[in-house]
């Protein structure tokens, strides 16, 4: 049995940040990072059944084109992905009632659909980037035995090319679900390798005011290439959701909309546009499948 202090519930027996209950969730799950775009995909709903917030977590639960899907707002970064992913889990595997982790295991089906910054000038603002690895920089997945799901060989050339300092902890690398992958490719959206920063200025090489450890690092993020993979696009959680996904049993995969390009400086004129064609396109491959 789990102790109260390790799975906390609500009074009402919902779990503690995310104030759900099981029967608030669906099986199709689409994460973003503001709450104010879960109205932005649950308006495209033939019906919403249930809305709820709690903090920066916003859930609504409804059918589009017949489809139940929930659509919740993750907030910022690694550290509200480890909430997020850990209390949905419990919600389908874990018995509330008794405290107890089920026998059988339910898999969820998790879609992020995000912002990103690209980092190669031939990954233009507007285009969309479906991460076929998340490449976690923030060390939260960390805490938990990776050793069996992450991709070593890619993780040491990267440490070796960039010349990572250790001292910032070891990146993780976590592949993708192959079959979300299928159901949302087309010739619409590029296949890439995302990085997850655990901070947006100095951990994403952004200098402000602040002088930071390696000012190299976008250029030899840039510039890193294992096997034909080449970095891609740069944002803060991915890598986080992949892990977790992958060591609780879930299928997760990443989408974002790349709004910055990091590597000519550009900005999308348009981010809210490119951000809705996503969620458009998105919700459509996911009715279809
Ligand atoms: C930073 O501005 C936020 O935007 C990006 C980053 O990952 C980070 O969460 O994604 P979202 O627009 O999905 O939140």
């Amino acid at each position: 049995m789990i102790a109260s202090s390790e799975l906390i519930l609500n009074p009402n027996g919902s779990v503690y940040h995310l104030n759900l209950l099981p029967e608030h969730i669906a099986h199709d799950i689409i994460f973003v990072g503001d709450q104010n775009r879960v109205e932005k995909i649950t308006q495209h709903f033939d019906r919403i059944e249930f809305s709820q917030q709690k903090r920066e977590f916003k859930t609504q639960t409804g059918y589009f084109k017949g489809k139940r899907m929930t659509v919740m707002s993750t907030g910022i970064g690694p550290d509200n992905i480890d909430i997020v992913m850990n209390e949905l889990d419990a919600l389908v595997n874990i018995d509330l009632a008794t405290r107890t982790v089920k026998d059988e295991l339910t898999s969820l089906n998790i879609i992020r659909i995000g912002t990103s910054g690209s980092l190669q000038a031939d990954i233009p603002v507007d285009s969309f980037v479906m991460s076929q690895y998340g490449l976690g920089l923030d060390n939260m997945l960390r805490s938990y035995l990776i050793d069996d799901i992450s991709e070593k060989n890619i993780e040491d050339a990267f440490i070796q090319q960039t010349n990572w300092d250790l001292r910032k902890g070891r990146p993780y690398v976590i592949k993708a679900s192959e079959t979300l992958a299928k159901r949302i490719e087309s010739d619409r959206i590029l296949k890439g390798f995302t990085g997850t920063a655990g901070g947006f200025y100095g951990p994403q090489g952004r200098v402000l005011r602040l002088l930071i450890q390696d000012p190299e690092l976008n250029a030899k993020m840039d510039a890193f290439e294992f096997e034909g993979i080449k970095m891609t696009n740069l944002e803060m959680e991915t890598g986080a959701i992949y892990g977790l996904g992958k060591l609780l049993g879930h299928e997760c995969l990443s989408l974002n909309a790349i709004i910055a390009n990091r590597a000519n400086g550009t900005f999308s004129a348009d981010p809210y546009k490119a951000v809705d064609a996503l969620i458009a396109y998105t919700l459509d491959k996911l009715a279809q499948s």
